[in-house]
């Protein structure tokens, strides 16, 4: 059995309010026709793909933003991309607002066999930004005010390996590769919107691309999986969005990166074989991990410093006198 892919990272370009949702499957359409070009196995497309980033806006009336979500996969307008998909034989990734059928509303991403099949479904676990409108800054960042989180790492039998899922901010967190990875995920997509802004603390700004690349890097390494990271990109409705969607081999290294901040397919050949030096040497969670020293990850929620420790602010050391 061959454990050898090629996957494409289908990095877009921004989509500003009113682009409809027939000029953006034409534009992930033109992204999986590349992809077939290179003759990818899977393609993977962004967070929130089929629309702009609407959580930027605050809206009184949550309502008012519902044609930003989809209330059924494939909808009508989405379904040539199911069918070029299938008539090519490349499976995709895609993430996009979903309304349940009961009003639930989520950010999702979806796995699509070669068939067009969806195998599976994964809704974001960590839910950046804010609930309330916030007037000072620039632009908000109300993912949530609009979903509710998900609540579940999930793996899919997919591609010959162990497919994961995961949904940008959920990056930058080490339980998400963890989780992952103590189910046997050879390989993680992970879609992205990140503005290069960021209004709690600018001084961060100048590192978005590094910390991006830090996080998903360190979860491949420390896992013995591949990374497949995935922007939006580019100037959307005023605001910019960080690109460099990458392909990370189990290694940590990278081995395809986006160079635009457009519509950009890079592909590279994923070895799924490669996950097994890292699962079962150093990273061999069997041999060494000690999950009874780890209790506070799970039992524990924010920092809580053990009593004695005293933390005295800077001031106070300073010797008198
Ligand atoms: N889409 C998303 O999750 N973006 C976040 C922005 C963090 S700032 C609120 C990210 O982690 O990239």
């Amino acid at each position: 059995m061959t454990r050898v892919l090629k996957i494409g990272a289908a990095q877009l370009g921004p989509i500003q309010r009113d682009d409809n949702r027939k000029e953006v499957v034409e534009r992930l359409i033109a992204l999986l026709n590349q992809g077939a070009v290179e003759s990818c196995d899977l393609v993977v497309f962004p967070e929130l793909a089929l629309t702009t980033f609407f959580p930027r806006w605050w809206s009184e009336n949550i309502t008012e933003s519902d044609h930003f979500f989809e209330t059924e996969m494939p909808s009508q307008e989405v379904q040539p991309l199911f069918d070029e998909a299938k008539k090519l034989g490349i499976g995709f990734h895609l993430g996009y607002a979903e309304m349940t059928s009961d009003g639930h509303r989520y950010n999702t991403s979806i796995l699509v066999s070669k068939n067009g099949d969806t195998l599976g479904k994964y809704r974001k676990v960590h839910l950046p930004g804010h609930e309330e409108n916030e007037p000072w800054r620039t632009f908000q960042h109300l993912e949530r005010y609009y979903f509710e989180p998900g609540n579940e790492f999930k793996v899919f039998g997919a591609f010959n390996g162990v497919v994961g899922m995961a949904i940008c901010n959920d990056r930058r967190w080490s339980e998400t590769y963890r989780v992952l990875g103590l189910k046997g995920c050879e390989l993680a997509l992970i879609g992205y919107n990140t503005p290069v802004h960021y209004p709690p603390d600018p001084s961060q700004d100048a590192l978005a691309g590094f910390h991006n690349h830090l996080v998903m890097q360190s979860g491949a390494y420390q896992n013995g999986m591949w990374v497949v990271g995935v922007a939006k990109a580019g100037n959307e409705e005023g605001c910019d969005l960080l690109g460099e969607s990458s392909i990370i081999a189990p290694s940590g290294e990278i081995v395809a990166q986006c160079s635009t901040v457009e519509d950009e397919l890079v592909s590279a050949v994923a070895d799924l074989d490669m996950c097994a030096k890292y699962k079962e040497t150093l990273f061999d969670f069997d041999r060494y991990r000690r999950p009874e020293v780890y209790k506070s990850i799970t039992s524990q929620v924010g920092v809580e410093i053990p009593e004695g420790i005293e933390v005295r602010k800077q001031d106070d050391e300073k010797p008198e006198g």
